[in-house]
């Protein structure tokens, strides 16, 4: 009972002074705390990058990106560093983002797309980057040279090359699907009411009928298959009328150049005897089945078969196709070959007729397999440091020179794998995926990791251009055409990266006040621009780079085959007869 008692007296006291030892050590607590704001380095800088990246990161989009705007050019470019592409460096699967930063001037621009840009995962924060590029080039355009075939970014005026003669707003028709699958409906819906009130092929002109072709042609027909609007496809069937007379020749083989109001053709005057060029004449498969498909005119789609009759009864040294073909005779010009210029996407093409006949077309099947292994056999070679490469072919010598245009074979032969004869799948996926190296060697090689024109295995340099001439970069796409279809049937990270390369020398190097150039030298330090937007910058580098950064499931192989100016059409279904029997 005493103890009890005693008990109950204690615990008062106890935890009186109890009460007095917690209140003293929670002082001590507080003022450590106080000490420590006050005396930590940069307490301030601290909480407020904290606090923009944790908005940054929540994805709160545009009202933190605007406010991290406002901080000022620095601030943004330390948060975006510091913060940023640590965190999603942790956070994502794709190590590239430690090293792939994005430069501030990108961000500024997505003037429309601040929510896109927010997003955080890589893909997603680079595709809006690419649509703030094709935005920059598109308002320079209209800005300074609307209705003209092209931009010179740095005059800031029209610019027009002889390829088109009088015909106008070459960018415009080429840009229009790029517009519309970039999701610009404003810009697609001023692009489509130029074409509607001043797109006129009415007129004395001297055109290549090739450039006209894939652009034009091509242009008005992914527009149309895009957008439905039945002013495309009009313009298209009326446009390909207009080109029908440089068939007349004794073989078929049409004319490389046509005047559009005489009807009267020629060929290049440099061209080898008077010949008609391969990837010219055998670059209109595509559109001009489209062209019979949609007018219920067979004509487009025989021109085009007939073209293979004439190639099909000729003899071909060591199976390859010389790029020269007298439209008189039909007889090879100079023994040349090329998977580059002059003969590039004549076996695109052959490849692309197949897939586009939702593989119907075996003919077509035929020819791309058997091209493809004559020129494994006689044109493709490896450098002594590792590096496949396609050179050009020469009466039987080889130049050991690949050409920036060749680079697009990458992206063929991944395209063309799957249905390879022989098991060859796998051995042509690794080609393809050599090649493709080689042409990102090609860029990481100069001092503005873009690639020059043309480049030599000779002389003890690999993937380096060693003429004046061959060092120049116009905004070409074969390479990220390649790193498109590479990304696509392997999701191979490193492809997205060599994508993000290259946006990021683009920007540096190829971005002017007035929308973007080429540059003369890619190993100089200093660009020295060209002043000229080409209109494939627009058609093509932007729409894969874009592409590239998108899911698989935009506009999706299985349904879209891209013609050689990156304009997709349609595959025509097996089930729609109606169609298929009028392409027989
Ligand atoms: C484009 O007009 C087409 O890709 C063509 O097939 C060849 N080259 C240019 C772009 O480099």
């Amino acid at each position: 009972h005493e103890l009890r008692k005693g008990k109950s007296a204690s615990p008062t006291s106890f935890r009186l002074t109890e009460k007095f030892i917690l209140l003293l050590v929670f002082s001590a607590f507080i003022t450590l705390c106080f000490g420590a704001i006050f005396f930590l380095p940069d307490s301030t800088k601290l909480l407020r990058e904290l606090n923009y990246s944790l908005a940054l990161k929540r994805h709160i989009g545009q009202t933190a990106l605007l406010q991290a705007l406002t901080l000022g050019r620095y601030e943004i470019k330390s948060l975006l560093n510091k913060n940023i592409c640590r965190q999603s460096f942790l956070l994502s699967t794709f190590s590239i983002m430690s090293t792939n930063c994005f430069s501030p001037s990108i961000y500024i621009l997505q003037s429309k797309h601040y929510k896109e840009s927010c997003a955080f995962t890589f893909p997603n924060r680079s595709k809006s980057s690419i649509n703030g590029m094709m935005q920059f080039s598109w308002d320079n355009y209209k800005r300074y040279a609307w209705g003209s075939n092209e931009l010179r970014p740095v005059s800031k005026q029209g610019h027009s090359s002889n390829l088109f003669g009088s015909l106008k707003g070459a960018t415009i028709v080429d840009a229009l699907d790029t517009l519309y699958i970039m999701e610009m409906y404003d810009e697609f819906e001023a692009a489509t009411e130029w074409v509607e009130r001043n797109l006129d092929f009415n007129m004395n002109a001297e055109i290549s009928v090739f450039e006209v072709n894939i652009r034009f042609v091509g242009g008005l027909l992914s527009a149309y298959y895009l957008s439905g609007k039945e002013v495309f496809r009009r313009k298209a069937v009326e446009l390909g009328e207009k080109l029908l007379p440089a068939f007349k020749t004794p073989t078929g083989i049409p004319w490389a150049l046509l005047n559009l109001k005489s009807g009267i053709g020629r060929n290049w005057p440099w061209a080898s005897g008077g010949s008609s060029i391969l990837a010219e004449y055998g670059t209109l498969h595509l559109e001009f089945m489209h062209l019979s498909a949609l007018s219920g005119r067979p004509v487009f789609a025989e021109k085009v078969m007939n073209i293979r009759k004439v190639l099909n009864r000729l003899d071909k040294p060591q199976g390859l196709y010389p790029n020269y073909l007298n439209p008189n005779s039909g007889q090879w010009g100079q023994h040349h070959v090329s998977v580059g210029g002059l003969g590039d996407s004549f076996y695109e093409y052959l490849l692309k007729a197949w897939l586009m006949s939702d593989k119907t077309d075996e003919e077509g099947k035929k020819l791309y397999y058997d091209a493809l292994q004559a020129i494994e056999k006689n044109l493709i070679r490896k450098s002594s440091g590792g590096l496949t490469y396609i050179a050009e072919w020469k009466g039987g010598l080889l130049e050991h020179k690949m050409g920036h245009l060749t680079c697009f074979a990458g992206g063929m032969i991944a395209l063309g794998a799957d249905g390879a004869p022989d098991d060859k799948t796998g051995h042509q996926m690794e080609l393809a995926a050599e090649i493709t190296r080689t042409c990102h060697e090609s860029y990481t090689r100069t001092s503005m990791k873009l690639g020059p024109e043309a480049f030599r295995f000779d002389g003890g340099v690999e993937a380096i251009a060693t003429r004046q001439n061959e060092k120049y970069f116009i905004l070409r796409p074969e390479v990220i055409e390649t790193y498109m279809y590479m990304w696509r049937f392997t999701h191979d990270p490193k492809y997205r990266q060599w994508g993000w390369e290259a946006v990021q020398a683009l920007e540096k190097y190829c971005r002017v006040v007035g929308g973007y150039s080429g540059v003369r030298d890619v190993y100089a330090n200093t660009p020295n621009h060209d002043d000229v937007q080409q209109s494939f910058y627009l058609a093509e580098t932007l729409k894969y780079l874009y592409l590239l950064f998108s899911d698989d499931d935009h506009l999706p192989f299985e349904h879209w085959v891209f013609n050689t100016e990156a304009h997709p059409l349609p595959v025509i279904k097996k089930q729609n007869p109606e169609i298929a029997n009028q392409l027989k």
